[in-house]
């Protein structure tokens, strides 16, 4: 709670171009709760350098990310969108729950261990503790949800276990957040090998489908996506190609899986991944309008930045001033 109203936190790091597995299982459910909860939403360029990046990109790359936050529908009037490093509250925090988050506890995160294999060359202390920083992005602003898509339910149990443990020591400090995840395009699946998720990192264009793709791209890999020969459009484990397709049908037009199965029962593989890589292009070509838009206009870009990075930072630091206190850090002297 915040200001006497319930408050939120997600985010999404700066590495790559978002895919339609971030869109369906994160961005498009975000802009849903602008009125209800208190929104804030971080682009996390600290968590981004767990993993080495080029300067120049990660800049880039950064002012991308909050851009299409708002092309894709955040009103930052009403949403606190910024970026992580402009709050210093965010490291603060982290380096107090870091002394009350165990070795063995970070040792089971199964991202640690994917990112850990995938980058054998570079298994920094920040990677491993990469989920120590989440909980403080959460916990500064006293969220009571979470949104995300169920790969990052994991990070939330770790998060709930930090602040309940720290709540016991020292009383009611921190709101106790509940993960939200969507029901429909919570894990969207690579469209090369479907029993993957569709990442960022996917060395294979065709396996994603990325936010700004043209219709003709986006047509072109859905045609080319794994699916199974039976030409048969039904949803069912041992189908995770057409399963994949029905999923992001589903997401994106909110009819149901039985409805979409009655609606394709008499076509073929070719005719449904026509009508799914259409329904994506028309969904996506407003958002890169108007992410084209903003681009252009600076000026009101930096606007947003500044202002919301003050708005987090005033947040942020009431939660960390209490939590200084709590600990015994003497009071700075003014
Ligand atoms: P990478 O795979 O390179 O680690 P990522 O694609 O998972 O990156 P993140 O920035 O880690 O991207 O995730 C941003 C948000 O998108 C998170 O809420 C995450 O749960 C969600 N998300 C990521 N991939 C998918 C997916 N395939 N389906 C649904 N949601 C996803
Ligand atoms: N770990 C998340 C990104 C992230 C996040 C957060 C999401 C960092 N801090 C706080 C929700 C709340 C990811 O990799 N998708």
């Amino acid at each position: 709670m915040l200001d006497g109203k319930k408050s939120l936190f997600s985010g999404m790091q700066a590495t790559g171009t978002l895919h339609l597995g971030n869109y369906l299982g994160a961005l498009k459910n975000w802009v849903t709760f602008e009125e209800e909860y208190q929104c804030f939403y971080s682009v996390v360029d600290m968590h981004s350098i767990t993993v080495r990046q080029n300067p120049a990109e990660l800049r880039k790359k950064a002012r991308a990310l909050l851009t299409l936050y708002i092309a894709a529908g955040l009103n930052p009037e009403k949403n606190c969108i910024y970026y992580q490093s402009h709050v210093s509250a965010h490291a603060e925090l982290s380096w107090v729950l870091s002394c009350f988050t165990y070795m063995g506890e970070l040792n089971r995160m199964t991202q640690y261990k994917d990112k850990a294999a995938k980058h054998a060359d570079n298994i920094n202390a920040g990677l491993f503790t990469y989920p120590v920083l989440m909980a403080a992005d959460i916990l500064l602003f006293q969220s009571d949800v979470v949104p995300v898509g169920s790969d990052q339910k994991q990070h939330l149990e770790i998060t709930r276990d930090i602040a309940t443990r720290f709540n016991n020591i020292y009383g009611d400090v921190f709101t106790i957040p509940e993960p939200y995840i969507g029901k429909a395009g919570a894990r969207i699946m690579s469209l090369q090998e479907p029993t993957k998720k569709m990442s960022k990192s996917d060395e294979n264009p065709n396996a994603s489908i990325n936010l700004m793709d043209d219709p003709d791209t986006i047509i072109r890999k859905f045609k080319r996506a794994v699916t199974d020969s039976d030409n048969e459009i039904r949803y069912s484990e041992d189908k995770p190609g057409i399963s994949n397709l029905i999923d992001i049908y589903v997401a994106v037009t909110g009819k149901t899986i039985e409805e979409t199965e009655k609606e394709f029962a008499s076509s073929g593989y070719g005719d449904f991944k026509m009508a799914v890589g259409e329904s994506v292009s028309s969904m996506l070509k407003p958002i890169q309008d108007r992410y084209a838009e903003l681009a252009k206009d600076k000026a009101y870009i930096d606007k947003v930045i500044k202002e919301n990075g003050e708005k987090a930072a005033y947040y942020a630091n009431k939660t960390l001033r209490k939590v200084y206190k709590k600990i015994g850090f003497p009071q700075k002297i003014r």
